[in-house]
């Protein structure tokens, strides 16, 4: 959990959440990360909920900061432009260095470091049913790589130029594009073809998994194929020019260096981050009590959804009945 001391009630509402629904049974140590260190305050109450081990880690200044090679005064602009259009943190630069923090540097913290898998927790979250097998043996027994439960579309002044760059990436290293990747998520119509970058002549239909929630190994992150697309994309500056969020940099990396077979929808979790929430669909579900949420009011049938082309795009049954993949 990257998170502020000031998010300290939030924070402990995530964790009550998560430790009632999974970690109770399971102990698994929490990370918690800040650009500030803890106060004494946020460390005892947080580690008097946990059930496991925890860790408070600090970031690097440089990991949470402009680079040299930022023109500060574009950067100004582009806030400026963003704030004139209302767009949602437009102006902040502390949004900035935290969708750049978690697409490039979260997983080389030290504490962090240490581990192979992670379950990403907001502040302010809830769960609504009861885990009640361990999601990573499930992703490491099945070949899954990145695990997702809401999708939906960015908001196109945030990531302007992000969809090129990408493309500019993937020529520059076509062997880093997995066979059978998930391109058609991404792009409407795309068609397919045996000559590498043609495949990429679509535009960006904005679609990406939501990074609040995220169970996934972090040796992905770690690759190569990751490590030179965050690299190059750090380079352009679109972090602080633009918006870029890490949830389209994470899912545009996931879908394109992976295959489509490695990613996860987990259907049969029940997930509430506002102002979005999501509900298994399923009457088992519901009938063993196993989950607590209303299904008719839920995310998926959005028109701001992206789940519906993800089913789609994986093959899957729309998830909506007890022998869907709900
Ligand atoms: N330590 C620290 N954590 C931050 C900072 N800004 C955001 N975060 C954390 O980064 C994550 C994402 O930030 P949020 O403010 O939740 O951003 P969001 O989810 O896009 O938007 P909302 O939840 O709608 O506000 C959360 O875990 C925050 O606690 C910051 O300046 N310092
Ligand atoms: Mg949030």
């Amino acid at each position: 959990m990257l998170v502020r001391n000031s998010e300290l009630r939030e924070a402990l509402d995530s964790i009550r959440n998560v430790e009632d629904r999974f970690n109770r049974r399971f102990r698994y140590p929490w990370t918690f990360l800040n650009d500030e260190p803890f106060t004494e305050e946020f460390v005892n109450y947080t580690t008097g909920m946990a059930s496991g081990k925890t860790n408070y880690g600090l970031i690097e200044p440089a990991q949470w900061s402009v680079p040299d090679y930022i023109d500060k005064k574009k950067i100004e602009e582009g806030m400026e432009n963003m704030v004139s259009k209302n767009v949602i943190y437009g102006g902040s630069l502390s949004y900035r260095n935290m969708c750049r923090y978690n697409s490039g540097f979260f997983y080389r913290h030290p504490i962090v470091n240490q581990y192979r898998w992670y379950w990403r927790v907001e502040p302010g979250v809830q769960f609504y049913c009861d885990q009640l097998y361990d999601p990573f043996s499930f992703m490491r027994e099945n070949g899954k790589v990145y695990g997702f439960v809401m999708a939906m579309y960015e908001y196109l002044l945030t990531i302007e130029t992000l969809w090129d760059s990408t493309k500019e990436f993937v020529r520059n290293h076509p062997q880093y594009l997995a066979a059978n990747n998930s391109l058609d998520f991404f792009v409407d119509n795309s068609e397919p073809s045996k000559e590498g970058d043609k495949e990429f002549d679509g535009d960006y239909n904005l679609c990406h998994f939501w990074s609040n929630f995220e169970i996934a190994d972090l040796d992905f992150w770690r690759s190569p194929a990751y490590s030179d697309y965050f690299d190059f994309l750090d380079r352009k500056g679109g972090f602080f020019y633009e918006r870029w969020g890490d949830a389209p940099v994470h899912s545009l990396a996931a879908g394109l260096f992976l295959p489509k077979s490695a990613i996860h929808h987990f259907g049969d979790i029940g997930y509430r981050h506002p102002p979005y929430a999501r509900c298994p669909q399923d009457e088992e579900s519901h009938q063993s009590g196993r989950c607590y949420c209303a299904r008719d009011a839920h995310f998926d049938d959005d028109g701001y959804s992206c789940l519906p082309r993800w089913w789609n795009v994986a093959g899957m049954n729309r998830g909506a009945g007890p022998k869907g993949q709900h």
